[in-house]
C-alpha cells in the first residue's frame, strides 16, 4: 500500500546517474537511509521516498502512477515511451532539466564507410539499444534500414560484420573512436530530467513537489553563479559591470575618504574564468576574490 501524502521518486540504483541523482537531493537538503536491502529509502527531513530501479523502468514507474516523479534521462523516456503511448494514458511531463548526464544519440560509421548521406543508410544494417527512436528518426527520410538490436557494447558491431553503422549514445565520442568509428548525424541531445506523473496528486503532494523544485532551482541557479569580490578604482566602474557576466546590481563600499577606490561585491550569473580576472586587473581591479555560492533563494 502506498503511504498516504508521500512523495515517491524513482532514481537509478547503479550507474551513470545514481551518484548524481542522490548527490542533488542531497544538496536539497534530503539525506536518506540508504540500505541495501529495501527497495523505498525514507527522507525524514521531507515526506519523500526514494525507490531505486534501473533507469530502463523508470518512464514506465512513473507514467504508471508506482511512483510520483521520477529522474531518468530523456533518451530513455524517449525510447521507452513512444509518442503513440503518450496520447494513450501512459502519461509523463518533464518538470525540470537537471543539468548532468548529458549525452547525445548518435548515428556513427566505420572510417571507412561508404555512406554519405542519411540515404545512403537504406537497405544498411544498423546496430542499436534504441530501435524506437532509430526507425522514427529513419522514417522522417522515408528510408528503411535492417535495426540490428542489441542491449549492449553496440560500437563493436561493425568489427563483428553485424552491422554497417551503429546508433549509439555519445558523450565524450572516446569509445567510438577507439573502435574505428566516426559520428554522422545526431539525432538528439538528452541531459537527466525530473519527469512526473500526469495522474493528479493530493493538494499537499502538489505543495511538497512545488517545495522541493524551489529547492532544486536554488541548487542549480548556485552552481551557475559565483560570488566576486575586489577593490578597484571608482572611474573602473563602468568597465567592471561589462567585464563580469550576469553581474546584477553590485554593493558599492567607498574605501577611505577621498572616494577614489571602491571595494565591489556582487553575484555573477555565470562562471568566471582566468581571462575575465585578467581584464579586470586590466582595468586596475585588485584583491579579487571568487566564492563559490551554496543556495539562491529568490
Ligand atoms: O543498469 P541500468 O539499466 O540502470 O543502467 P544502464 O547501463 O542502462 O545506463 P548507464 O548507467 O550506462 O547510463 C544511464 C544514463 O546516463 C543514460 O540513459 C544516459 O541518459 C546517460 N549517459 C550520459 C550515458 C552516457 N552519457 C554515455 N556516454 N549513457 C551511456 N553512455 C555510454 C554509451 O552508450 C557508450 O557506450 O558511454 C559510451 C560512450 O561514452 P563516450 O564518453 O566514450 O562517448
Ligand atoms: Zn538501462
Amino acid at each position: 500500500m502506498r503511504e498516504l501524502n508521500r512523495l515517491r521518486i524513482a532514481i537509478q540504483k547503479s550507474g551513470r546517474l545514481a551518484e548524481k541523482s542522490i548527490s542533488l537531493f542531497s544538496k536539497c537538503g534530503l539525506d536518506f537511509d540508504l540500505r541495501r536491502d529495501r527497495l523505498l529509502h525514507e527522507c525524514k527531513e521531507f515526506p519523500i521516498d526514494l525507490m531505486l530501479v534501473r533507469d530502463d523502468d523508470i518512464p514506465e514507474y512513473v507514467a504508471d502512477g508506482v511512483c510520483d516523479l521520477g529522474v531518468v534521462g530523456e533518451n530513455v523516456i524517449r525510447e521507452r515511451l513512444p509518442v503513440s503511448e503518450l496520447d494513450g494514458d501512459k502519461r509523463v511531463a518533464v518538470v525540470s532539466s537537471l543539468g548532468f548526464g548529458a549525452c547525445r544519440l548518435s548515428l556513427a560509421l566505420p572510417e571507412m564507410s561508404p555512406v554519405v548521406e542519411v540515404k545512403d543508410l537504406a537497405g544498411k544494417r544498423i546496430a542499436t539499444s534504441y530501435p524506437n527512436c532509430l526507425k522514427n528518426y529513419l522514417s522522417d527520410y522515408g528510408i528503411e534500414a535492417h535495426i540490428v538490436e542489441l542491449s549492449g557494447s553496440v560500437e563493436i558491431a561493425p568489427s563483428l560484420n553485424i552491422a554497417d553503422a551503429v546508433c549509439d549514445l555519445v558523450s565524450t565520442g572516446g569509445t567510438l573512436k577507439s573502435n574505428g568509428l566516426k559520428e554522422f548525424k545526431t539525432l538528439f541531445e538528452s541531459q537527466a530530467v525530473l519527469i512526473r506523473t500526469d495522474r493528479p496528486m493530493s493538494a499537499t503532494m502538489e505543495l511538497d513537489l512545488a517545495r522541493l523544485m524551489q529547492r532544486i532551482s536554488g541548487v542549480q541557479k548556485a552552481a551557475q553563479s559565483k560570488y566576486i569580490m575586489m577593490n578597484a578604482p571608482r572611474e573602473a566602474l563602468d568597465q567592471i559591470r561589462r567585464i563580469i557576466p550576469g553581474m546584477e546590481a553590485p554593493s558599492v563600499i567607498p574605501i577611505g575618504t577621498d572616494g577614489v577606490k571602491i571595494a565591489i561585491h556582487a553575484v555573477a550569473r555565470e562562471n568566471i574564468f582566468w581571462e575575465t580576472i585578467e581584464n579586470l586587473k586590466g582595468v586596475g581591479a585588485s584583491s579579487i576574490l571568487v566564492l563559490p555560492i551554496e543556495k539562491v533563494i529568490e
